[in-house]
């Protein structure tokens, strides 16, 4: 009896362990095949004789205006006898790709599967008459790799959708939504295990999302769902196509890319140059993206008779050439555990070793870095086990790169401890308040839609040095904040509040200590979360070519409207001089989505959920002395008018809330976190302000429920503080 019991429990641990999301198995993967395989291929970015060169080649019937009725009779040219499912998992294998995502259905509707609901399929609608994509999910399964799916959500074949647009982002009508649901279904079930879906495009509502991730969750609990489904229905965030973040991310994250950026699609004419080059790009897009925490799907587009181009797989066989020597860098490994990126290269972290990517040796042939314990067994070049001097004194690791050759491709040096190693915090805070500025961000990415994606602000860490004893904790808001659920854990005790003042006081500007400058806009450019002054000190608006006009007359304590396109922004940018360090307050007004930074620092970005067309919020600068910079881009998703207003404030309410008594020991650096309560989940990962990575640790720890990645609205973090007090 005792024996059956036991058993029991342990098939219920392995049930939901196979459940729990982020699948383990989807973040190690790291590297992944990308393929973009439809009626377009045939075509190759060609129409009537001609190269089409506006636009991507899979959208060429859109590009190219291309008749419905006509593209749909290149189905009968369509008959791919070269494809090969097999040679296709033996290249992705050799490149060191860990699964395959196909196109199961691109814009054109097209479906590479046999769908019972509609015959614009390949089976129904091509001489070649097999199930495409069945094969190849065979083809993975005995090759031993994973398999994906890219679906596009939208659908220019489908007869009660929306017309073909220049953007994409359509929404479903009530009929289209139910065929996606009914296609999707068929994928998930027909097709056996589905490591990932790879929604795309379309603009949903909320309960499009939600009723598309349900249903995935439902058939295939474990099957991974990008953020492209929109309103932050998300298993895993994507960039941009062929878009690289600049900073770690607290979630599950991937770049896709393509070959060249022009194109995801065969195109016959693309000058594709030296192969060596590209093999070197893309390896370093790569460690990019690994050293950020994220997982990188490489396209190729094979042609309309299914071979491959040999420019494509010379490149993935050169990648695989790298990675069978470097591959320890990569697979299982998490992202920088360092706190701030270094100018030479990337780092990983791997079984409590270090791996440094050389990408510019530093002509001191030195590399520092800097806040690291641990005792290092050894520093070795990976590709060749040649052996480098390094020392570890202070808390400083040294290598001496000199005896590194110049000419091999992104040379590894690995780094190994005796027992794993500990990064220290960055900042540490001694005496002062907690506060955004003093703490160590979290980030992540939210996205409505594609056009509405941006880095989010969903946490924040502190490491906090100070005295044991017991400390009472106050966290400090303004109005903006009032009633919003936040999760704060200090030193490993968890609290659960809700922003409710216990006191409030008034803050004045001290008055004459800050003046108020130029005001500068422009037009903004490409997707709402693309804002080039992020990380730029100072803008110079004067620069001949730059694309600033300098507003006058500007009423301050005045809201403006102004007529806008769907998907258009307004950047500006207001210069403010102040006497002293300061934090002040100013009212903004805006649109659905506005993202604010300050000295190229990113102060809060956020795209209402409930798209409303203006919103209000106050929001505390914390000025530099002399002269300040804050950029604002305002963006429109949905509407026809651009709301608008920037007030600097001259008071403004500054609440309070005690929390229990805390009592802390004795350890180096204490541990404050801030999360907001909705964003808990996504963020469990990081757990310690000093980052440890030992033998045995697994890659990534997160395990929440799904549906625990749902939306995530916007708490401006950027307001709330915290300071302690000695209790008695
Ligand atoms: O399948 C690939 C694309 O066909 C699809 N997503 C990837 C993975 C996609 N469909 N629409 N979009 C991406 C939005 C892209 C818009 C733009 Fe462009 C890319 C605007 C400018 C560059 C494509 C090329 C549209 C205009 C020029």
């Amino acid at each position: 009896m005792k024996r059956r019991f036991l058993l029991f429990s342990l098939s219920v641990v392995v049930a939901f362990s196979t459940f729990a999301k982020p699948s383990p198995r989807w973040v190690d993967q790291k590297f992944s095949m990308f393929i973009h395989f439809g009626l377009y291929s045939v075509y190759g970015g060609v129409y009537e004789g001609k190269p089409v060169t506006r636009g991507y080649s899979e959208q060429i019937q859109s590009f190219a205006g291309i008749f419905s009725d006509w593209y749909a009779n290149t189905a009968s040219d369509f008959n791919p006898v070269h494809w090969n499912p097999d040679s296709i998992v033996s290249l992705a294998k050799s490149a060191g790709m860990r699964s395959i995502v196909i196109t199961s259905k691109h814009h054109d509707g097209f479906c590479m599967y046999h769908s019972r609901y509609t015959g614009f399929n390949i089976v129904d609608a091509t001489p070649y008459g097999k199930d495409l994509m069945k094969e190849l999910a065979e083809a993975c399964k005995r090759g031993g790799i994973d398999f994906g799916v890219y679906f596009s959500l939208i659908d220019w074949n489908y007869p009660h959708g929306y017309p073909i647009s220049s953007h994409n982002a359509d929404p479903l009508t009530p009929q289209h939504y139910e065929f996606n649901l009914k296609q999707v279904e068929e994928i998930m079930t027909r097709y056996g295990d589905i490591s990932e879906i790879w929604f795309d495009m379309g603009s949903l509502t909320p309960e499009q999302s939600r009723g598309l991730y349900e249903l995935v969750n439902r058939l295939q609990p474990g099957c991974m769902i990008s953020g492209r489904l929109g309103n932050d229905y998300v298993d895993f965030a994507v960039m941009a196509d062929n878009e690289y973040p600049e900073y770690k991310m607290g979630m599950p994250w991937q770049t896709a890319a393509s070959m060249f950026n022009e194109t995801w699609g065969y195109r016959s004419w693309q000058e594709r140059g030296e192969v060596q080059p590209k093999v070197e790009e893309k390896i370093a897009s790569l460690v990019k993206v690994v050293s950020r925490g994220g997982n990188y799907l490489l396209n190729i587009g094979p042609r309309g008779d299914g071979s491959v181009v040999p420019f494509e797989s010379e490149v993935l066989h050169g990648i695989g050439e790298w990675l069978k020597v470097n591959g320890e860098a990569i697979y299982g490994a998490k992202a920088n555990p360092f706190h701030q990126s270094v100018d030479w290269g990337d780092i990983t972290s791997n079984k409590g070793n270090l791996y440094l990517f050389i990408e510019d040796l530093p002509g001191t042939g030195k590399i520092e870095l800097k806040g690291i314990d641990g005792t290092v067994s050894g520093a070795s070049l990976l590709s060749s086990g040649e052996p480098l001097s390094s020392r570890l004194r202070n808390r400083v690791l040294t290598i001496d790169l000199s005896g590194l050759s110049a000419d091999e491709v992104l040379p590894v040096v690995k780094v190994s401890f005796r027992n794993g190693y500990s990064v220290l915090p960055d900042p540490i805070v001694k005496r002062e308040a907690l506060t955004p500025r003093n703490a160590m961000p979290l980030f992540g990415h939210s996205s409505l839609n594609y056009y509405a994606g941006y880095k989010s602000l969903i946490g924040y860490d502190w490491a906090w040095q100070h005295r044991p004893g017991r400390y009472v904790p106050e966290i400090r808001f303004t109005d903006q904040e009032v009633g919003r659920q936040v999760v704060v854990e200090i030193g490993g005790t968890r609290h659960e509040v809700t922003l409710e003042p216990t006191a409030t006081t008034g803050v004045t500007l001290s008055p004459g200590t800050v003046r108020w400058g130029s005001l500068y806009r422009k037009p903004g450019r490409g997707v709402f979360g693309n804002v080039e002054e992020e990380r730029a000190r100072e803008v110079n608006p004067k620069q001949p070519g730059s694309r600033w006009v300098e507003v006058t007359g500007f009423c301050y304590d005045e809201v403006y409207s102004e007529p806008i396109l769907p998907r258009g922004s307004v950047v500006f940018l207001q210069e403010i001089e102040s006497l002293a360090e300061q934090t002040i307050a100013v009212k903004l007004t805006s649109g659905n989505a506005a993202y604010v930074l300050l000295n190229g620092e990113y102060i809060t970005a956020h795209f209402s959920p409930q798209r409303v067309e203006k919103q209000e919020e106050l929001l505390l600068l914390p000025l530099r002395e002399g002269k300040n910079q804050l950029v604002v881009k305002l963006y429109n998703g949905f509407g026809n008018l651009l709301h608008y207003g920037i007030e600097p404030i001259e008071e403004w309410a500054i609440h309070t809330l005690k929390l229990e008594p805390v009592r802390l020991g004795r350890q180096e650096f204490h541990r404050v976190s801030l999360r907001a309560a909705d964003a808990e989940a996504l963020t469990s990962s990081v757990a310690s302000p000093v980052v440890t990575d030992v033998p045995d640790a697994p890659s990534f720890s997160t395990s929440v429920s799904p549906a625990a990645y749902s939306a995530v609205s916007p708490l401006r973090m950027s307001n709330v503080s915290i300071s302690f007090s000695a209790s008695r």
